[in-house]
């Protein structure tokens, strides 16, 4: 069969271009190797910078995420037991917003099949050929039958462990890369949160953050061991954890519930360079990951795929400008979220065997970022996202 652009994956990056390709009248096809219910109950990113609510908006899948979503115009920092807000919209006019990765998902595979979209959920076997030639196309296997998809571009968003990555040739791409020496222990629990907004709390016992899915489900995050076992968490100890990282002298207590899910999220960050390859086209995960203390994975993702949309656009009314400089365009704003969330990673984790005077340096970067108004507008216009290009100009 054929289509204009075959799209591997069906997360918040594969999604959204096939419905912006739909809106620019550009046929395509989104593989998934998981089943709908899956990937619509995945539990993953939850804050959404203004560009992204904007571009969601703009393309007619914002009205529940507006409905639903829950806006916020700061967070709190906090260390040596005291809390310091930083007032993201009054510093740079602009917010964020709480509303899960999942239900993102949700709406943009509701638009697509309200549209007709063709998602193909629980395929195997993808492969990828003829990326360097006019007329690449994707081998899979759906519904136990071989598929092959002819098509003019490929996009891959499958993801950090996905494989449109891997059909680059050795050589073409360079990697750069990052681990850190801890990962966080993710949960959900079933309680009311009893914070307006997040908190992000660098502590002797390790990093805690304490964010939220709606005013009855809780979302929180404690530093551990990149290897470390579930098992040996109980209820009672994610919660002591918590209380003692997150709850300073200011009286402030958190709510406790039923834990609904937990996970270990390994702490990375990579960037592959270029992002595409002859008709292959990399976006999100797939090219770049961040650990989540910036909060800027998804929302990466959704810059690279409105840049990607355009170019293929533009590629279709005969301009192949932008699809070259797709990688250059992408990069500038992938390198300024790595670094953005490499420093709040090192600002506010502890790093076994750091001496005290890397721990004072970490207290005297959050005693700058919390007393400058000029350090407070940096982090702040980071944090809820820098202007798209063309916003900027
Ligand atoms: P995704 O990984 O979301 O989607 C890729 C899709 O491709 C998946 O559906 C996968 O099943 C599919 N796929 C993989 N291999 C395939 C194959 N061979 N064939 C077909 N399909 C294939 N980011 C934040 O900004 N804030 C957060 O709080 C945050 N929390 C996170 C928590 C966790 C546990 C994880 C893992 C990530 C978190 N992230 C967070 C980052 C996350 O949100 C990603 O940046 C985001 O999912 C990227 O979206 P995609 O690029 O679409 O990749
Ligand atoms: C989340 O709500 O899951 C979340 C928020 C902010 C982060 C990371 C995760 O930095």
């Amino acid at each position: 069969m054929r289509t204009q652009v075959g799209i591997v994956g069906a997360g918040p990056a594969g999604l959204l271009l096939a419905h912006l390709l739909h809106r620019e009248g550009i046929d395509s096809i989104v593989l998934e190797d998981r089943s709908r219910r899956y990937v619509e109950e995945r539990v993953r990113a939850g804050l959404l910078e203004q560009g992204t609510t904007e571009v969601l908006e703009r393309c007619d899948v914002g009205e529940r995420m507006r409905r639903e979503g829950m806006v916020h115009h700061g967070i709190e920092l906090r260390f040596d037991g005291k809390s310091h807000r930083i007032a993201l919209t009054d510093l740079t006019g602009r917010s964020i917003t709480i509303y899960g990765q999942q239900e993102v998902v949700k709406d943009l595979i509701a638009a697509r099949l309200a549209y007709g979209g063709d998602i193909r959920f629980e395929i195997s076997e993808v492969a990828l050929a003829g990326l360097d030639g006019n007329s690449p196309a994707i081998h899979c296997v759906h519904d136990g039958k071989r598929l092959t998809i002819d098509c003019d571009y490929i996009a891959g968003c499958d993801g950090s462990h996905g494989v449109s990555r891997g059909f680059i040739p050795e050589g073409v791409l360079t990697h750069f890369e990052r681990q850190y020496p801890f990962a966080w222990l993710g949960i959900l629990a079933k309680a009311p949160p009893t914070s307006p907004e997040l908190i992000y709390s660098r502590h002797d016992r390790g990093f805690a953050l304490y964010t939220m899915r709606s005013p009855l489900l809780t979302r929180a995050y404690l530093q551990c061991a990149p290897e470390e076992d579930l098992a040996a968490w109980s209820d009672r100890r994610i919660w002591d954890e918590l209380h003692a990282r997150l709850e300073g002298d200011g009286g402030w207590r958190l709510a406790e519930g039923e834990i609904v899910l937990r996970h270990v999220t390994p702490m990375r960050s990579y960037v592959c360079e270029p992002m595409q390859y002859g008709r292959l086209f990399l976006a999100g995960d797939a090219a770049h990951i961040v650990p989540p203390t910036g909060a800027k994975g998804l929302n990466l993702a959704v810059h690279d795929i409105c840049v990607l949309a355009e170019a293929l656009a533009a590629s279709y009314r005969g301009d192949a400008s932008l699809l070259e400089g797709y990688s250059q365009r992408c990069l500038k704003r992938v390198w300024r979220a790595e670094h953005f969330s490499w420093w709040m990673t090192s600002m506010l984790h502890r790093f076994d065997g750091a001496d005290r005077f890397q721990e004072k340096l970490q207290l005297a970067q959050l005693d700058y970022v919390t007393s400058s108004r000029a350090a407070a507008l940096s982090m702040a216009e980071n944090y809820v996202g820098l202007p798209y290009e063309g916003e900027r100009r």
